[in-house]
Order: structure tokens, then C-alpha cells, then sequence
């Protein structure tokens, strides 16, 4: 078996990052819905959360932002004219639907799609499911294109597998990886756990509050269509009520490596059987399990919410021990960053500790966890996977070069019917498709 990697493909925030409230069920989203964004930095931010860690030696890639405002959707819904009275109409009339259509959401590429690694798939394909994204209209819209590129960096039918999104109903909402852990060393076969909100056929079952964004039929859809053994894979109720205080995704509570899961007390309807079932199905692999419960008492759910301890990457290290890569919110927080601290003291499998400010993203709900996308690759398949997409220090002074000429460092939502920020929008992309040898994967190219 040639050796496998993990590599850690990040989003990167397109420059109409903003702050428009869009996400119900998201509170880090509704308190921030207004304020002023720094597109520049929050760019920035990402960048050097991916520089630091591929220079640290972790394979680390990068996944382009999406072409906003995507007036391809204003004009699906009846807006016309040109491009910039479509934007002048919609502002005036729906500044809502203008933010919506212009968010820079997609840099959460933890949702961008489920990946199954080839070991765990009947073909010996890597396969990739483009994540629907049901529950919030601003991110339903990214699904084309996040095919699109995903097409474009694994583009080796030999090794690579597409499927096309769930059909767009609520009965199949699936948020890709965010509600996805696979355990098992990267070098062969592992157990896949899907994590659910609610039964689509049976909402009673969900939250009463805020939305259930994943549905167990979707994660069931997804293991079908990615050939997984039925013994290696497991489907697990999130709690409903921590999705009504706010952890609207799984990795806001629960993130997993290898043979270690890092979760909350109250991450899943039934703690114990997670527990069982990964042991039992580890151990047919030969693989001791680790899981690691953070008691309710030392970190509340508001706490693991406000500070988002567990939307941290767990990264291999060659020494066989982990990294965790949190965001400055938990070294602020005197208690979560106490129980932190000794965790990695007891060095049991995590021994070390990496913060970053990710600060414009965290305010709108999203963490180091949020802005990566994990594929599991052989040497061969990494091989054969679009080389410009992976971080070079070329590619990092490139793409700073790029941020600065293309960025604004101030946006609000007024400014997104500025047919000028369109314009530098279409010009960026077109220069990082070049970049990243990408071809034409967003709508203005095929105008
Ligand atoms: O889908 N926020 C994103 C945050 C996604 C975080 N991802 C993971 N947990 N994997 C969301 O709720 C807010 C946009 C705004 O309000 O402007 C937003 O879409």
C-alpha cells in the first residue's frame, strides 16, 4: 500500500466577504449581520493559517472562491437589463436577496462536498459528493460551481469519482463534510460516521428552534452512492437540542482524526453507543480507538459554541502525535483554554497547539475546522491531482500579490451593487484560474 495523506485543501475568501445575518440557527451569523468587513484581511487571515501549516509540513491546498454577485441567479428570478441595473434594482428593492447572492460563503469549504477516501470504497476511487446546501438559499447556490472546481482539481477519472448534488429538497439537505468524520488511519480501509440533525421523513426527531441542516436520509444517500461498506459505516444522531444552542453543524462540537475523536458531552443523542460502535468497528480493523469526551462541566455548550474549541483541526505529525490548530477564541477564554491546556499536557495523542486569528470568518461562524476540506489521498492519487492547486511558497507570495491587488479592505452590504466590485470580482478570478491552471469553472467565462 503506497503511503496515504491527508491533505487539507482551504477555502479562499472571495472578496465579497461580508456580514449579512444570512444563517439562521448560525449566531455568530446573526450578531455580526451588518457590521463592516475586511475582505482584504479576512483573505489574509485564511492565507496564513494555510502557510503556517504547510510550512510546518502538513500537506496543505487551496480551493478558489466563487464568482459573486451571481446575477445568473437575479436573472433565473426575473430581474433584467445589464448587469449593473440588475444590481441597482435589487438593492434598492431586496438588499437581502443582494447579500445573499453575493455572500463569500463558499469558503467554508467544510461543506463544500463529502469525500470518501479510496480504501473505504467498493471501486478504489476517491469519491466526492457536492454538498446541496438545502437549508440556506445563499449556500444552496455555490453547489454548481463547487462541482465545477472540484471536477477541475481532481480531474483524473482513473482515480477521482463526481457524483452530482442530492436532489434540492429539505427531505435530502446535506452539508458535505461539516457532518462527516472518518476514523481510521489514513493507510487502508476506515469507519465512516455520518452525523444527522433530524429525519427528513421525521422532523419531530430534529431541533424545535433552529433548523436540522442535515438529514439521515442524505448521509444514507451519500454512503450509497460512495460504495461504503455497510459494516464500516455508522449514522449518528447529533443532539437536537445543542443545534437549538447554536452548533448548527457537527464540527461545532465534535472534530475527528485517525483513531481519535475529540467531542463534547452532549455532541450526539447517544454518546455511549458512538463510543461502542467505533471501538467495535476499529477493532475489527485492528485499530484502537481514542475518544476523547469534553465533560460538560469544564466546557458548556455555550463555551464550546462562543469559542468554537472544537471546529480545530487534529493534524498528523510524522513524530505519530497531533496538532491542534484552534482559533484565538479559545486562548481568550480562561476556562476552555485551561482544559485545553492540560489535555495537551497529558500528551496522549494531541501534544500540541497551534492558534490563529481567523477573526473575520469566526464572525460569521466560521473556524479553522470551516475553512478546510480533508481528502485522504494515496501517493499516486495525490499524484494525479491538479499540482497548482497545492501551497507552494511561490503560489503564497502569488496569491498575496493577488489579495492585494483585488481586495478591498471595507465592505458592507450598500456596496455590493457597485457594478465596480463585479468588475474586480470577474478580473480576480479570471487571473486565478490562470494561477491555479483551473480552466473556465464560473458562469462569466462561459458568457
Ligand atoms: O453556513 N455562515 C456559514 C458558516 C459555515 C461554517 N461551516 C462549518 N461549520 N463547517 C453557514 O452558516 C454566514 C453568512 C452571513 O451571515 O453573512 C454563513 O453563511
Amino acid at each position: 500500500m503506497p503511503h496515504s495523506v491527508e491533505l487539507n485543501l482551504d477555502g479562499l475568501v472571495g472578496a465579497t466577504h461580508h456580514y449579512a445575518g444570512l444563517s439562521f440557527g448560525n449566531e455568530a451569523s446573526t450578531r455580526h449581520n451588518q457590521q463592516v468587513a475586511n475582505p482584504r484581511l479576512a483573505a489574509r487571515q485564511g492565507l496564513e493559517k494555510m502557510k503556517t501549516l504547510a510550512d510546518a509540513g502538513f500537506a496543505q491546498g487551496i480551493l478558489p472562491p466563487q464568482e459573486r454577485p451571481h446575477i445568473g441567479y437575479l436573472r433565473q428570478l426575473g430581474f433584467s437589463g445589464t448587469d449593473a441595473q440588475i444590481l441597482s434594482q435589487v438593492a434598492t428593492r431586496y438588499p437581502q436577496l443582494l447579500s445573499a447572492v453575493s455572500s463569500a460563503s463558499a469558503m467554508w469549504v467544510a461543506n463544500a462536498a463529502t469525500v470518501s477516501p479510496s480504501a473505504d470504497s467498493a471501486d478504489g476511487k476517491v469519491h466526492f459528493t457536492p454538498a446541496n446546501l438545502h437549508n440556506k438559499f445563499h449556500r444552496a447556490i455555490e453547489a454548481d460551481t463547487t462541482s465545477a472546481i472540484l471536477r477541475a482539481v481532481f480531474h483524473d477519472k482513473r482515480y477521482f469519482q463526481h457524483h452530482a448534488m442530492l436532489p434540492q429538497s429539505a427531505l435530502f439537505g446535506d452539508e458535505g463534510a461539516a457532518n462527516h468524520n472518518r476514523l481510521g488511519d489514513y493507510q487502508g480501509p476506515g469507519v465512516q460516521m455520518f452525523v444527522y440533525g433530524t429525519r427528513g421523513f421525521d422532523t419531530a426527531t430534529g431541533p424545535v428552534r433552529y433548523p436540522a441542516r442535515q438529514t439521515l436520509e442524505a448521509s444514507e444517500a451519500v454512503a450509497r452512492l460512495h460504495q461504503l461498506e455497510p459494516a464500516r459505516c455508522l449514522l449518528v444522531q447529533q443532539h437536537p437540542q445543542v443545534i437549538d444552542q447554536g452548533v448548527f453543524h457537527n464540527d461545532v462540537i465534535a472534530v475527528s482524526n485517525e483513531r481519535v475523536l475529540f467531542y463534547h458531552q452532549r455532541a450526539f443523542v447517544d454518546n455511549q453507543a458512538v463510543r461502542d460502535d467505533l471501538q467495535r468497528s476499529l477493532a475489527q480493523l485492528g485499530q484502537e480507538f481514542m475518544p476523547i469526551e469534553v465533560p460538560e462541566r469544564r466546557v458548556s455548550v455555550a463555551d464550546a459554541v462562543g469559542t468554537y474549541l472544537f471546529n480545530s483541526q487534529l493534524l498528523s505529525r510524522r513524530d505519530g502525535k497531533m496538532t491542534i490548530v484552534v482559533p484565538q477564541e479559545v486562548p481568550e477564554h480562561p476556562a476552555v483554554w485551561e482544559y485545553l491546556r492540560e489535555l495537551v499536557a497529558e500528551g496522549r495523542a494531541i501534544d500540541d497547539i497551534k492558534v490563529f486569528d481567523l477573526r473575520e470568518s469566526m464572525r460569521n461562524g466560521g473556524g479553522p475546522a470551516c475553512l478546510r476540506l480533508r481528502v485522504i489521498l494515496s501517493a499516486q492519487e495525490y499524484q494525479h491531482m491538479n499540482q497548482c492547486c497545492l501551497l507552494t511558497d511561490d503560489r503564497v507570495v502569488q496569491l498575496n500579490r493577488w489579495i492585494d491587488r483585488h481586495y478591498r479592505d471595507r465592505l458592507c452590504q450598500a456596496d455590493l451593487a457597485d457594478p465596480m466590485l463585479l468588475n474586480e470580482v470577474r478580473t480576480g478570478l479570471d487571473e486565478l484560474t490562470q494561477l491555479l491552471a483551473l480552466g473556465s469553472i464560473y458562469p462569466f467565462q462561459h458568457q
